[in-house]
């Protein structure tokens, strides 16, 4: 089932539910060399979702900004390795909105929220690359997703992304204004109160 949800924004409902427990496998491998850790954002606050990534780039904040970085400043190490479950997962996500050029995701944050974790509205920009679109995929308990336009005023929607959901971000709406409300109190048999969300991104 596919839902048209902006501009160049569309929704596959389920796209991930085959290869949901392989993710959330990997989720735990990946957690293990490079642990979910509460980034610092520039003006000294600490996110209420917890974050690592895989592949050749991770997405990284602290008091002096915002960045992509090929070290994990944690482990001083590379980031672990893009399984191959999560590639094949978005470029068949990207093929189905019709995105039909290869994806050479270069960065992949994982996200995770517990019961009143939250994402302000926000535009995703620190990538050189705007031109690829953002695949990303929900799991564990649902989360109100909201967006607006590519200006922080402006009228917000919102939508429920349950798990197994897969968003395929391009056109006008790479550049929308998005956020995630708190996370209710919820169980999920897959996760227990938590949510994850993966997000592909072509950085260069
Ligand atoms: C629209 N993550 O990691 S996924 C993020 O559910 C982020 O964890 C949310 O926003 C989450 O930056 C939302 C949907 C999403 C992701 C990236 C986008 C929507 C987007 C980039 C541009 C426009
Ligand atoms: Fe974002």
């Amino acid at each position: 089932r596919t839902e048209a949800l902006a501009d160049g924004a569309v929704i596959l409902r389920g796209f991930a539910l085959d290869v949901a427990s392989e993710l959330l496998a990997q989720i735990d491998t990946i957690s293990a060399q490079s642990p979910f850790r509460h980034l610092i954002v520039p003006g000294g606050k600490r996110m209420s979702v917890a974050m690592t990534n895989c592949g050749r780039l991770g997405w990284v904040s602290d008091t002096h900004g915002y960045r992509y970085e090929a070290i994990d400043p944690i482990t001083q190490r590379a980031w672990p390795a893009l399984p191959r479950v999560f590639t094949e997962l978005a470029q068949q996500a990207a093929n189905a909105a019709g995105y039909h050029d290869e994806l050479s995701t270069d960065a992949c944050l994982v996200n995770r929220y517990e019961p009143g974790s939250r994402l302000t509205l926000h535009q995703d920009r620190d990538e050189h690359d705007v031109q690829a679109p953002i695949i990303s995929v929900s799991l564990g308990v649902p989360a109100i997703f909201v967006f607006g336009r590519n200006t922080r005023s402006g009228p917000t929607k919102r939508s429920r992304l349950v798990h197994g959901d897969v968003v395929v971000w391009g056109g006008v709406s790479r550049l929308a204004y998005h956020g995630v409300q708190p996370i209710a109190q919820a169980q999920h048999p897959a996760t227990g109160s938590l949510r994850y969300n993966l997000t592909f991104r072509k950085v260069f």
